[in-house]
């Protein structure tokens, strides 16, 4: 008899049908999914897209800061950016690692990467001109990362929610580094000032397209909701973001670059202006002012660093051949 297929279960082992229904039980019941369960092909592959996407942005996320490591103007403002980017770094292997729990191969996810057929968050796409950019990367970037990625530690994926946790906490104390440089900057001479202010409205409008299209134009949102692996829609998130941050840019005495931002008290919360789509779509599809950089980076860190690879893969079989031939 042949082995059991999912197609083609064995006698006694469940079909598909009662599969399915214990995955939406689980679904429904909020508890989490894990490696070792059946999921819908569906799940599972938007699942690996966005985890991967993920993944690829902490690690292109990478450059825009690292950018400034040579030339921080301190050794202390040095340090903090070393760690702040470390754990960028780390952010990405815990991703990897829960793809590769879905069946996905790292090595293949950065091939895909590098050759364009996925994507990387649109806010990495924009040159670090002054030092006031990585204060705001922190505030702004992180913080909007922080907001849509708290509620991804209640992802229906286990292993997806469970390295939300860590990452969040680091991000919080990326928000809080940048604010606290930008605290400091505004603190000082006028040209730092201005540096910040030029910062805050260079970044500000694509920290709201970080969020992603509009909910209407959003076709992966219904279906990711609606398998609890995002919690939120993109506009929920936005404006929660809009709302927490304009206080903070109140505090510290920046404008936000936006004539139609105000509070409507009848709504509770803020309005504010339209967000350039067109310039969202010419990002994401490669068009942005620093995506070839950004990819050509990547690409010569994965060529120029191959022998790493090799030689860990060489070591490691010749562990495991140790191990094998002292077994027997
Ligand atoms: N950039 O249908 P939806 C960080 C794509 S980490 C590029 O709404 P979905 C930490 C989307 O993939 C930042 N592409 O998609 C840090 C889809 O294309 P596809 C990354 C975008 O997945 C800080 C298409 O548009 N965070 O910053 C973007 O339901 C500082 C239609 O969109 C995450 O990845 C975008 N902004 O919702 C590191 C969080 N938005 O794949 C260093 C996890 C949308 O069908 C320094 N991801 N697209 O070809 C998510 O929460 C979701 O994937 C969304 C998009 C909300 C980003």
């Amino acid at each position: 008899m042949s082995a059991p297929t999912l197609d083609r279960p064995a006698a006694g082992t469940p079909d598909e049908a009662s599969l399915q229904e214990r995955f939406d039980a689980t679904i429904a019941a909020e508890h989490r999914i894990e490696p070792r369960d059946w999921m819908p092909e569906g799940y599972r592959k938007t699942l690996v897209r966005q985890i991967a996407q993920h993944a690829h942005s902490e690690i292109i996320g990478m450059q825009p800061e690292g950018d400034w490591l040579l030339a921080a103007p301190s050794l202390r403002r040095k340090a903090i950016l070393l760690a702040k980017v470390q754990d960028e770094a780390g952010h990405g292997m815990y991703l990897y690692s829960a793809a590769e729990t879905l069946g996905a191969d790292r090595a293949d996810l950065t091939d895909k990467l590098i050759e364009g057929r996925q994507k990387y968050s649109s806010i990495f796409n924009y040159p670090t001109l002054t030092y006031a950019d990585v204060g705001v990367i922190g505030w702004l970037v992180d913080g909007a990362a922080i907001c849509n990625q708290v509620p991804l530690c209640r992802s229906s994926y286990g292993p997806y929610a469970r390295a939300m946790i860590r990452v969040c906490k680091e991000e919080s104390f990326h928000q809080r580094q940048g604010y606290e440089l930008l605290m400091t900057m505004m603190g000082g001479t006028d040209e730092q000032r201005a540096m910040v202010q030029d910062a805050v409205d260079r970044w500000w409008w694509p920290s709201l397209m970080m969020f992603g299209p509009p909910d209407d134009d959003s076709p992966n949102s219904a279906q990711s909701m609606a398998w609890g692996i995002k919690r939120h829609s993109n506009d929920e998130l936005r404006q929660r973001f809009v709302d927490m941050t304009v206080p903070q840019a109140e505090f510290l005495g920046v404008t936000l670059p936006d004539p139609d931002l105000v509070w409507d008290e009848a709504a509770g919360r803020h309005r504010f202006g339209a967000i350039d789509w067109a310039e969202f779509k010419r990002v994401i599809s490669g068009e942005g002012p620093m995506n070839a950089v950004r990819v050509a980076r990547r690409r010569a860190a994965r060529d120029d660093n191959a022998w790493v690879t090799e030689a860990a893969a060489a070591h490691a079989a010749k562990h495991a051949g140790g191990h094998a031939g002292s077994a027997a």
